[in-house]
């Protein structure tokens, strides 16, 4: 396989658009990924040909749609090498890690036992641990990070104990892009009997994942980040765990059989999808994935290195730009503040010359409570973004810092 980072752009359309009369650059892929055309042309297919309820229709339109669905399902069970029962559909990385917390801890935990998370988790990843801290009477427990953003492993150690019952924790962080020794954590949660649970949001689209290999318990997953719908994702989790965990709603799809009595539930993942899913977005994310696992991963990984090391090169020529975020092991996200300028002047500044970033705290207050910032601009890369990207990046902060 051979990897031309221009025969990639050219298969997004919307990297061909301008914003403001300028070319548009977009490096807010921490936020969403833009689309290929193959996923927009299965959005469209579905919909104009395929269009159907699955697993209910006694008709081809729903036999052709539900083989699509679960055929997707299948390629994301292929993806993180996992099986077709272990995947469920859900509407994102948030959804994903809520119905662990709902259906896993919120039963399983009790007074005195902790959930331990990290210090750089998104929200999504704190607050529906608080829940059900809060409903079962478990202690939620915060790995600190350094000043480079890289997570003190010293203090999980200390931290881990009898009473750690699960560990959660975030890939790769959204707001500095610190990648996380993941393999080591979960090993050593499993070692004292926790259950782990891996925030993939950030990492699915920058390197493979392998379930078996992690041996993690539950991972999540948004297909907006890795050139999918929104709307769609998916959690992986244990056969065993899932199959001891109580339903999450209530609906059709998910029970066996139902009386006013009593109801009994349906097979997995079913159990977990009640309602009519977001079918078209299923569709989608199969293709993106295909799209993505038919690429050259080695290729695109160094790819995305070399824009990391050229970008942060750059960084160091502005005078007054301070980087947020320099651990050693990183995908390619910069953050960073301009002296004078609020992040959010900053974006808006970038925007007016075509440049999307995002500003603020990403939806991690505590991290930016840690690192004593209000936020930052973050430019996160992708891979079809390339180095005349980031010079147009640079250039615009040079004449951002004019108006400063
Ligand atoms: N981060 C960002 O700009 P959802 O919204 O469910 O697709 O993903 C939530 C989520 C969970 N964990 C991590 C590490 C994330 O980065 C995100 C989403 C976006 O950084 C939007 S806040």
């Amino acid at each position: 396989m051979s990897f031309s980072v221009d025969a990639v752009r050219a298969q997004f359309p919307i990297l061909a658009t301008s914003v403001h009369g300028k070319p548009l650059v977009y490096l807010d892929n921490g936020a969403t990924t833009q689309k290929p055309q193959c996923v927009i042309d299965a959005l469209n297919t579905y919909y104009s040909s395929q269009n159907s309820n699955v697993h209910r229709g006694a008709h081809y339109l729903s036999d052709v749609a539900t083989a699509e669905f679960e055929g997707a399902r299948q390629v994301v069970a292929d993806f993180l090498n996992a099986s077709r029962e272990e995947i469920l559909w859900t509407r994102g990385t948030t959804e994903s890690i809520n119905i662990v917390a709902q259906c896993y801890a919120r039963e399983q935990l009790q007074t005195g036992d902790e959930i331990l998370i990290t210090a750089m988790e998104h929200h999504s990843n704190i607050v529906p641990w608080q829940l059900a801290c809060e409903r079962s009477g478990a202690t939620l427990k915060v790995v600190p990070v350094h000043d480079d953003g890289s997570l003190d492993m010293e203090a999980y150690d200390a931290l881990l104990s009898e009473r750690t019952r699960i560990v959660a924790v975030v890939q790769v962080s959204n707001s500095l892009g610190t990648i996380n020794p993941i393999a080591e954590i979960i090993a050593k949660a499993k070692a004292i009997g926790a259950v782990t649970l891996i925030d993939g949001a950030q990492a699915i689209s920058h390197f493979p994942v392998d379930v078996q290999a992690l041996d993690c318990d539950f991972y999540a997953f948004s297909g907006h980040k890795v050139f999918g719908p929104t709307g769609i994702g998916a959690l992986y989790g244990k056969r065993a765990l899932l199959e001891a965990m109580p339903p999450y709603q209530g609906g059709g799809e998910m029970i066996e059989r139902v009386t006013f009595a009593a109801s009994t539930w349906n097979e997995l993942p079913y159990k977990f999808e009640a309602g009519t899913p977001n079918i078209g977005g299923a569709i989608g994310l199969g293709t993106a994935i295909r799209w993505l696992d038919n690429q050259d991963r080695v290729a695109l990984e160094q790819h995305e290195a070399s824009l990391l090391d050229y970008a942060t090169e750059r960084a160091g020529e502005i005078g007054g730009l301070r980087l947020i975020g320099t651990a050693p092991n990183k995908v390619a996200v910069l953050s960073f503040l301009l002296e004078g300028g609020h992040p959010n002047d900053v974006g808006q500044l970038l925007d007016q010359q075509g440049v999307a970033v995002r500003t603020g705290h990403h939806c991690t207050m505590p991290l930016m409570d840690r690192l004593g910032i209000p936020g930052t601009v973050r430019a996160s890369l992708s891979v079809y973004n390339d180095k005349s990207d980031i010079d147009t990046l640079f250039n615009a902060l040079n004449k951002v810092k004019t108006f400063l």
